[in-house]
């Protein structure tokens, strides 16, 4: 039985990929770090929960990670674990460089050590590219010019991960993922935010939406889709980096605009208020990706559409609140 290790088991991604993979009949091990009341919410959600073997562990602890992969030997590690919210990178710049990008260091050096032969998936992201060709698609050749502390420290991840498997030979692959969603996303993030606000605007338990710039474009796809494409990745004969995007692009407006309208509210205006507090000090004004590498060479596909992504996370967070009334 093939076995993979998944740091940031928790969040949105860790529990589509460890579904996918339990599909496949991994064993699947998830790395948690320790909490008073760890939320299990979102393997709930995808009915894994009891799945999956958990391993208490830290990004930036080295030692617990050491002793993870001596004992584990993963034939797979996915590492999808970081401070992953671009809003609180500014506030948090040390937390966040520790964790994405000296952690991610420490996870390649355990695995140098006592498991050369895993295979290595590092979560590397759009947001390298920030302001970089921004006239048009962004693709494995784009020049990275990050705008938070969270992109720069995605790009030293990232080019840690190309290093080591420059300079030792390792399997170690970056995927740069464009925006991905779903109904499991972090209630901070602004596709989120919105299903969320619009729900609890259609169930009568809030008036308004406060929301920051509404004009910066993303690529957004669906985070079901886009496990595929890590897994796939480790799949290859030779380790390589690979950008994964549907190629669209809409303003945060017209995600506003749409999840209104799938919740039946036609005048989106009348509640959605701006508030300075959520602009960031720099923004990426533009994100659109071409995956062309990844369609071919993987046989990679987003199948997701932008209007059904939205149904599906405003039809979810409708239901959340209309079965907490029951
Ligand atoms: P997420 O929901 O924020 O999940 C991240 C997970 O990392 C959380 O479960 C968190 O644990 C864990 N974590 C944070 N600090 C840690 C530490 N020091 N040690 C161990 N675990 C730690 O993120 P996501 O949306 O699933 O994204 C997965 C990965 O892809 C992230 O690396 C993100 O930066 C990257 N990425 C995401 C997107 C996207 O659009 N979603 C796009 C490109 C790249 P707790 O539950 O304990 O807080
Ligand atoms: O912001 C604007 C905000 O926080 C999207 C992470 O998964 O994807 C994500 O990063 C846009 C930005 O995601 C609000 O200024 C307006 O332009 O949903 P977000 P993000 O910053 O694109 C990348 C690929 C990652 O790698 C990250 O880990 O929406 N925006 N008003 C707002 N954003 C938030 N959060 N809240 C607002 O009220």
């Amino acid at each position: 039985m093939a076995n993979a290790l998944i740091t940031g088991i928790l969040g949105q991604d860790g529990p589509y990929l460890a579904k996918l993979l339990l599909e496949k009949n991994y064993k699947v091990y998830g790395m948690i770090r320790r909490y008073s009341t760890p939320q299990f919410d979102n393997l709930d959600y995808l009915g894994i929960t009891n799945k999956i073997e958990y391993i208490e562990g830290d990004l930036t602890d080295d030692a617990s990670l050491l002793n993870i992969i001596k004992n584990v030997r993963p034939q797979e590690v996915y590492n999808l674990a970081a401070q992953s919210f671009v809003g609180s990178s500014w506030e948090q710049a040390k937390l966040t460089t520790e964790i994405n990008a000296v952690g991610v260091l420490n996870l390649l050096s355990a695995i140098k050590l006592f498991s050369p032969t895993s295979k290595f998936y590092q979560a590397s992201t759009s947001e390298m590219f920030g302001l970089g060709n921004d006239n048009g698609y962004q693709d494995e050749n784009t020049p990275f010019h990050p705008r938070s502390p969270y992109g720069i420290s995605k790009v030293y991840a990232h080019w840690m991960t190309v290093n080591f498997r420059e300079s030792y030979g390792m399997f170690a692959c970056s995927g740069i993922l464009f925006n991905h969603e779903s109904p499991i996303r972090g209630i901070q993030f602004v596709t989120r935010k919105i299903s969320d606000g619009v729900a609890k605007i259609k169930v009568g338990l809030a008036k308004d939406l406060l929301l920051g710039d509404l004009e910066p474009k993303r690529d957004w796809g669906f985070a079901g889709d886009y496990v595929e494409a890590m897994y796939k990745m480790l799949q290859q004969e030779k380790p390589e980096d690979f950008v994964v995007a549907t190629g669209e692009t809409h303003t945060v407006k017209e995600f506003v605009e749409l999840a209104f309208k799938t919740a039946g509210i036609d005048n989106w205006q009348s509640y959605v208020k701006s508030d300075p507090r959520f602009k960031r000090p720099a923004e990426v004004p533009h994100l659109q990706g071409k995956s062309d590498k990844a369609q071919k060479a993987l046989g990679w596909k987003p199948k997701t559409p932008f209007p059904d992504l939205v149904k599906m996370m405003v039809e979810a967070d409708i239901k959340r609140y209309q079965d907490k009334n029951k």
